[in-house]
C-alpha cells in the first residue's frame, strides 16, 4: 500500500526531518558501511591499438570486478551532455506533470515515471524517482511511454540509442574473445542478435538531509547482460569488491559498464555480475542514465556449452530470461 503523492516525502524542496521509512537499519546505513575512498575501478579504452591487449585488459576487469570504465567510446560528450539534459528537464517538471506518465506494474505497465519517495508500507524505501521506458528494438518500443517533455527527448535518445548498441556490441564481441571463443559473436547471438532489447532508466534523487542514514538504490546486481551507465557530477555509486564497499570516482565523459547476471550465466561464471549501491547527497540531486541491455523474454539463457566441461562443470541452471526476471523480481531462488 502507497500513501498519496501529496505525502511524497520531498521533491525539488527537501525535507528537514527524516521520516523513518528510508532509515537504514545498523550494518546497512552508509554511515555504517563506509566505502574506501581514492581506488580507481579498471579503464579501458577503446582507442587501445593492441586488439590482443584490449580483450585481456577488458575480460581481466570483468572477472575481477564486473565494472568498468569505458573511455574512447566514440559517444560525443555533446551528445552524452544532450542526453542529461533532456533527463534533467523532464525531472525538472511538477509531480502533477510527471504522475501523467506515472508506471503501473501491477497492471504490468512497467514503463514511465515511478517515484520510490512515497511511504510503502513493507520495507525500507530507497531515496530515489526514476523513468523507465523500452529503447530498442524498433518494432517493440511504445513512443507513447516515453517523456513528452521536453520535446527533444525522443531525438536525443533515438541517437543515443544507436550508439549504446553499438558499445554493447563491441563489448560482446571483446567478452566473447575473452572467453577464447572462436565465434566473436557468439554472446551476441545468445542475446538475440539484432533483437537484443535496451532498456533505460533514469535515476533521479533528490537532495537528501541525512544522506549517511539511506540508500538511493540497495545493493544489487543488475538482471541484464550488461549495463552502460551515465552519471551526473554527483558522486554515489559504490560497488563491493573483496569485501569492501569501494566508492567509484565517475571521470566526466566515460561509460561505467556493468556485467549484469546474464553474462556471468553465460560466461559459466567467468565474468562477474558486479554488486553494487547508490548512495544519495545532501545539497545536490545526483542523476544516473543505466542502459540495460537483456535478451529478448523468450531466450534461453544458460552457460555456454563450449565452456562446460568436466573440470568446469555447470555453475547455472538454463532458463528463459522471463522467468529469470520473474525469479529476480520476486526475490526467488534461481
Ligand atoms: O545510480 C547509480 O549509479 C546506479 C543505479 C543502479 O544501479 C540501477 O539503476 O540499477
Ligand atoms: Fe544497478
Amino acid at each position: 500500500m502507497s500513501s498519496t503523492i501529496d505525502e511524497k516525502s520531498t521533491g525539488q524542496e527537501s525535507v528537514s526531518n527524516l521520516p523513518k521509512h528510508f532509515m537504514r537499519s545498523e550494518n546497512e546505513k552508509p554511515e555504517d558501511s563506509k566505502a574506501i575512498e581514492g581506488i580507481q575501478v579498471p579503464i579501458i579504452s577503446l582507442s587501445q591499438p593492441n586488439k590482443d591487449v584490449l580483450v585481456r585488459e577488458l575480460s581481466k576487469a570483468c572477472s575481477e570486478w564486473g565494472i568498468f570504465a569505458l573511455t574512447d567510446h566514440g559517444i560525443p560528450q555533446s551528445l552524452l551532455d544532450q542526453l542529461r539534459y533532456v533527463g534533467e528537464e523532464f525531472f525538472k517538471l511538477s509531480e502533477e506533470e510527471k504522475q501523467k506518465h506515472a508506471s503501473n506494474p501491477s497492471f504490468g505497465n512497467f514503463e514511465g515515471y515511478a517515484t520510490k519517495m512515497v511511504r510503502n508500507y513493507g520495507e525500507k524505501n530507497e531515496w530515489v524517482d526514476y523513468y523507465f521506458h523500452l529503447m530498442h528494438p524498433p518494432g517493440k518500443v511504445n513512443h507513447q511511454a516515453w517523456p513528452e517533455h521536453p520535446p527533444s527527448y525522443r531525438n536525443v535518445t533515438e541517437e543515443y540509442t544507436k550508439e549504446v548498441l553499438r558499445v554493447n556490441f563491441t563489448i560482446l564481441e571483446l567478452l566473447s574473445e575473452g572467453l577464447g571463443l572462436e565465434d566473436k559473436s557468439i554472446l551476441k547471438s545468445k542475446l538475440g542478435g539484432d533483437e537484443i532489447e535496451l532498456e533505460m532508466k533514469i535515476n533521479m534523487y533528490p537532495p537528501c538531509p541525512q544522506p549517511v542514514l539511506v540508500l538511493g538504490v540497495e545493493p544489487h546486481t543488475d538482471m541484464s547482460a550488461l549495463t552502460v551507465l551515465v552519471p551526473n557530477d554527483v558522486p554515489g555509486l559504490q560497488v563491493w569488491k573483496d569485501g569492501n564497499w569501494i566508492a567509484v570516482e565517475c571521470l566526466p565523459n566515460a561509460l561505467y559498464v556493468h556485467i549484469g547476471d546474464q553474462i556471468e550465466v553465460l560466461s559459466n561464471g567467468e565474468y562477474k555480475s558486479v554488486l553494487h549501491r547508490s548512495m544519495v547527497n545532501k545539497e545536490r540531486s545526483r542523476m544516473s542514465w543505466a542502459v540495460f541491455s537483456t535478451p529478448p523474454h523468450d531466450a534461453v539463457i544458460g552457460p555456454l556449452q563450449s565452456l562446460v566441461n568436466n573440470e568446469k562443470p555447470s555453475k547455472y541452471s538454463s532458463k528463459t530470461f522471463a522467468e529469470y526476471r520473474y525469479r529476480k523480481i520476486n526475490r526467488l531462488p534461481q
